[in-house]
């Protein structure tokens, strides 16, 4: 949960939570992920340091479309949507990584007045708050580490600030599960009231398209995937041969969504936190969903939330969606 504390001299980030919160509940969650069936883990355990640095390669990838159909988007529409947040408007961004789309929005704003990035990578969201900071000195930067996935509180809105403006890029609401997705929006357009939320959504389209956004051909969202048994090994003192397990990503199509998993490739057993898991050969930990959406459905799911659904922007191949959505009072 976010509170209303604010920075600390000498805190390069507020750490709401006193330590990192996907460490805090990475163990226990492993755990159940192993004794459940089918074995399923939430996919916010692939972003420490090397899963977040590996995400940003993923982004530069030329089968992964979303990041530059996003940014395309958000460069030619950036002074339309500066227009839209008004003066002096204040950001919250939800799982800022990079801050590499803020920067697009930012350079058309009307005095931008504070930016508030929230990401769960402690370490990696200080070192590009910094920079940022850097890069724009009249701008408040004000991270917080925390997982906005669970319920949330912003930091109280300072009064010299215009309207409260909600960025969730990426389509990384395609991460969640549907009825986290309407529970979160339910929170973003209460927290938003009296602004709106940008939130970039990504489109259902020809499965092979999505199929090689998620199979790249120089491996790295295999890499991406596979980091988190390499993480386990660290983090919870677990010993997977990460040599015995494969990538595998594919289009559900009854459910909208690519699904990454991890396959046993042969029968072995593995120890994590002191105990004992068996794998048969061709087992999986299913480790991601990533859920597609028509333009309609998700103004539907924003409209259940309390959104007013307004300007859609499409990309000419249909590939991305950037919705902007009003919160009412
Ligand atoms: C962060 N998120 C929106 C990405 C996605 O496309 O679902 C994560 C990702 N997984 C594999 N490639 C990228």
């Amino acid at each position: 949960m976010l509170t209303n504390r604010q920075p600390r001299r000498g805190d390069d980030y507020l750490n709401v939570a006193g330590e990192e919160p996907a460490l805090r509940d990475f163990s226990s969650d492993m755990l159940a992920a192993l004794q459940m069936r089918p074995r399923c883990l939430s996919p916010k355990y692939f972003y420490d340091e090397t899963g977040s640095a590996l995400f940003d390669r993923i982004c530069d990838l030329p089968e992964y479309y979303p990041t530059r159909t996003e940014l395309t988007l958000l460069a030619a529409h950036a002074t339309e949507i500066a227009v839209r947040m008004g003066p002096r408007a204040e950001i919250v961004e939800f799982g800022a990584g990079s801050l590499r789309k803020i920067r697009l929005l930012l350079d058309a704003m009307d005095q931008p007045s504070r930016y508030v990035p929230i990401d769960i990578s402690g370490a990696y969201l200080s070192a590009n708050a910094a920079q940022l900071q850097h890069d724009y000195p009249s701008l408040s930067v004000l991270p917080i580490m925390a997982d906005y996935t669970g319920a949330f509180h912003l930091p109280v809105k300072e009064p010299s600030c215009g309207r409260r403006i909600g960025f969730f890029p990426g389509s990384t609401i395609g991460n969640l599960l549907p009825a986290d997705a309407l529970k979160f929006l339910r929170q973003a357009a209460q927290s938003l009231r009296g602004g709106a939320l940008l939130l970039g959504v990504d489109l259902i389209k020809n499965p092979s398209v999505l199929h090689a956004a998620y199979n790249d051909s120089q491996g790295i969202t295999a890499a991406f995937n596979l980091n988190l048994l390499t993480r386990a090994n660290r983090e919870l003192d677990a010993n997977f041969d990460v040599s015995r397990f494969a990538h595998s990503a594919f289009y559900n199509a009854p459910m909208q969504r690519v699904e990454m998993h991890l396959i046993s490739r042969a029968a072995q057993h593995v120890r994590v936190c002191g105990e004992r898991f068996d794998f048969a050969e061709g087992e999986t930990l299913h480790t991601e969903n990533s859920y597609k959406f028509t333009v309609e459905g998700l103004r539907a799911l924003a409209s259940q939330a309390g959104f007013h659904p307004g300007q859609v922007w499409v990309d000419p191949q249909k590939l991305f969606s950037l919705h902007w959505l009003p919160a009412p009072l």
